[in-house]
């Protein structure tokens, strides 16, 4: 039985993954639970985040994820895919596969990320309801289900975050989620002192990163998402290393700043497969 993958009082953090390398990592580094985020998933796959990788790819990359470590995982399920059919037609799939719970945003599909231009359009207030409706009548306790509110990111102000955070608690939902694209956290805090606590809030500071997490804990946020940040650093490393290699047409000097073989090997655990082939393939070699 895996871990909840949110909502303690306590605050905890969610480590971004995109693939089942990224989870292992994470893993590694000791975080309780990760977060499969769309963005990086997306960009793993070499998509942009607009719903242009379907449901059944990011299904796909969560099995891996789910599969690829012991950790319970939160899945950015964007809007849901469409309207309340295929965001249930979602929950039930991520359920089969292990996920441990669901966010589902108040846009329109397909949907934009949040950090890019303007015109961010959000959706009824009681159709995305109605989406948070059945999914919690589909997946009932066994998934997690984080309402996301995108009010603040469209421009439309407190008090509409506000009102649909109650809609859509309302409705079924575990936790909130919050975004702000400000580089300070000073919309977030509002929105605590607004909210009183009725649910658990969740948060993803990636553009008010300066703000110490004692500033969240004082404010009994409840999860904290490092949403993209290993698929960032990827980029970094790759790109780093694919141009030294292009220009020095050698591999020798970038040899001791990249991961061994043998950190490969332990990462994915082939000593589990040695010790299975000597059980199952060569059983006699043991018996002697
Ligand atoms: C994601 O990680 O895909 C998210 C968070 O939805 S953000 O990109 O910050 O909107
Ligand atoms: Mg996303």
């Amino acid at each position: 039985m895996r871990a909840q993958v949110c909502c303690s009082s306590d605050l905890s953090f969610l480590m971004e993954a995109h693939d089942g390398l990224s989870a292992a990592i994470a893993e590694r580094a000791g975080f309780k639970g990760l977060w499969a985020s769309g963005l990086s998933i997306a960009c793993s796959l070499g998509y942009r985040d607009a719903n242009e990788a379907s449901w059944s790819q990011v299904v796909d990359v969560v099995e891996r994820i789910v599969d690829t470590s012991q950790l319970p995982v939160l899945v950015d399920g964007d809007g849901g895919f469409g309207n309340f059919n295929n965001a249930r037609l979602l929950a039930r799939k991520l359920r089969q596969r292990g996920a441990a719970g669901v966010a589902l945003e108040d846009s329109c599909f397909p949907k934009t990320n949040s950090f890019i231009g303007d015109g961010h359009l959000l959706a009824d207030i009681d159709e995305f309801s109605g989406r948070l409706r059945a999914v919690k009548d589909t997946v009932a306790d066994d998934l997690i289900l984080v309402a996301r509110i995108e009010a603040l990111i469209a421009g439309r102000g407190m008090d509409e975050a506000i009102s649909r955070a109650h809609a859509y608690a309302d409705a079924g939902a575990d936790a909130i989620l919050i975004h702000s694209r400000r580089s300070a956290a000073d919309e977030i805090l509002a929105f605590m002192r607004a909210w009183q606590n009725r649910l658990p809030v969740v948060i993803v500071p990636t553009k008010y990163y300066r703000t110490p997490v004692s500033a969240y804990r004082k404010a009994h946020i409840s999860t904290v998402i490092w949403a993209n940040h290993s698929m960032r650093a990827a980029i970094g490393a790759m790109r780093q290393i694919c141009d030294r290699i292009s220009a020095e047409e050698t591999t020798a000097s970038i040899e001791h700043s990249i991961a061994t073989l043998d950190e490969v090997f332990e990462l994915l655990d082939y000593n589990e497969l040695a010790s299975a082939e000597a059980r199952y393939l060569h059983p006699d070699d043991i018996r002697q």
